[in-house]
């Protein structure tokens, strides 16, 4: 018999009203200034900002607290940042470092139970329960993609099966044989996935018995979603988060699939523009600032996520109260700067998802030429649309550069590449290589 979400007690927080967060969050923020106080960086810093925590009742009160950065983090590295004694400390992972040195996250015991529930809301929310069988195809280690779903699957009773990322023969076998409903993966190694099931004669819809996937840690466009349930018979459902927030389940799709809901009784959100650092109403797109309410050995106060997105103004049809964010557009730090137009890889794979003609994968190249910046797009084709009929494929490549064109303001070169010739990485996917002089 399955056990339905009312019967989790911290699925209470979920169904809080708007209201109810806000005294919570009111309630909350002092003391999470307060106990970030007891790291040395904070109590360096804060002291010298002038922060009183007991001040720090309100959303507005947050201005006034001063940023915190990657850049921070890395020069409080190694404990700095930590407001508890070592001893308290039960885990660490360490952020994936793909946009330079690496950084620590600490947990107590109570952070790790915490966000255990956090993410099993979400999960919930969208329908698992403990009849469940939930394959973790992320990898498990420092990086938190594999333990942050790992235990809250288990919290919620499913058969949990560690079965880390990669090795793509086996991953099915285990769904097949076992009899997984719900997967965790990268966007980007569903593709590779489905690719595969294709190429064995599998039909997912058919032969296998998943339901649901979390696909996250990486951007993906809404064709890609589409392509992605498609190819393997799934509901997939965006999961969010970072490593400096504990990891995967700072915000996550409800089933009306129309952003993302912050876990807000934990994490307090604001969008800022990232070159001014002022505040921006909801519904304008910049960076996502947020700090932590609960945590106890590594409390970030307003922490600059790098991502770019908006608050979704309005309530969502699932009823939930907690705001919503956008799917993220891409990092500030991936945005390019191309002939004075700024670039997110996420527009160019918009469009391109969105054609029948296009494959899985494709890779964004930016060169100096002529002293000039020049974007080119390789796109691989799909297997159906593969062909040796020039005239036809060179109809293609005009098409696609007009579309871009239209979307970004300047004439990318199109290259139109072979299905599955372009590498793949066991990680997260890199679009862009950036061999600007
Ligand atoms: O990627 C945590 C995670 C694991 C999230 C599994 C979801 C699922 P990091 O390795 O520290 O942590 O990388 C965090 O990845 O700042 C975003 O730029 C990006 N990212 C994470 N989730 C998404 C998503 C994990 N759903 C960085 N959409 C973040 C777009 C995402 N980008």
């Amino acid at each position: 018999m399955s056990r339905n979400s009312q019967q989790y007690e911290f699925y209470q927080f979920e169904e809080l009203t708007r209201d109810e967060i806000e005294a919570l969050q009111a309630y909350r923020l002092p003391k999470t200034v307060a106990q970030a106080l007891r790291a040395p960086w904070y109590a360096e810093h804060l002291d010298a900002a002038g922060i009183d925590p007991d001040t720090m009742t309100s959303y507005e009160a947050l201005g006034d607290i001063p940023f915190t950065t990657k850049e921070d983090l890395r020069a409080g590295m190694p404990w700095e940042f930590l407001a508890v004694p070592k001893t308290e400390v039960v885990r660490m992972h360490y952020s994936s470092g793909t946009t330079g040195l690496a950084t620590a996250i600490y947990h107590t015991a109570a952070d790790i139970r915490r966000w255990s529930e956090c993410v099993a809301r979400g999960m919930l929310q969208v329908g698992v329960t403990s009849d469940d069988v939930f394959q973790n195809m992320m990898g498990y280690g420092l990086f938190t993609g594999g333990l942050g779903l790992h235990y809250p699957a288990e919290l919620i009773g499913c058969l949990t099966i560690p079965a880390g990322a990669g090795n793509t023969t086996r991953q099915i076998e285990i769904i097949r044989n076992f009899g997984a409903t719900v997967i965790h993966i990268l966007p980007s190694y569903a593709m590779r996935v489905a690719h595969y099931c294709s190429k064995n004669g599998i039909d997912p819809a058919r032969d296998l018995s998943l339901r649901i996937a979390f696909v996250g840690a990486e951007p993906y466009s809404r064709p890609a979603r589409a392509r992605l349930e498609q190819a393997l018979g799934v509901k997939a459902y965006n999961c969010y988060g970072l490593s400096e927030m504990c990891g995967p389940g700072v915000a996550m799709e409800c089933t009306a699939q129309e952003g993302l809901h912050l876990r807000e009784d934990h994490y307090l959100a604001e969008i800022i523009d990232p070159d001014t650092l002022q505040p921006l109403p909801d519904g304008e797109e910049g960076e996502l600032v947020l700090t932590t309410l609960t945590r106890e050995a590594n409390p970030l106060l307003r922490y600059r996520t790098g991502d770019i997105s908006r608050l979704l103004p309005g309530p969502c049809p699932c009823g939930s109260q907690h705001r919503r964010i956008a799917p993220i557009l891409g990092r500030t730090d991936d945005m390019l700067i191309i002939r004075g137009t700024n670039v997110y890889p996420m527009q160019v794979e918009r469009i391109l998802m969105a054609m029948p003609e296009v494959g899985s994968n494709y890779l964004i190249t930016i060169e100096t030429v002529d002293e000039m910046d020049q974007m080119t797009v390789s796109i691989e084709l799909s297997e159906e649309y593969f062909t040796d009929d020039v005239r036809r494929l060179e109809g293609l490549r005009q098409r696609i550069c007009n579309k871009l064109q239209q979307q970004l303001l300047f004439r990318p070169e199109v290259k139109l590449v072979e299905p599955h010739s372009l590498a793949t990485s066991e990680g997260k996917a890199k679009r862009v290589q950036n061999n600007r002089q």
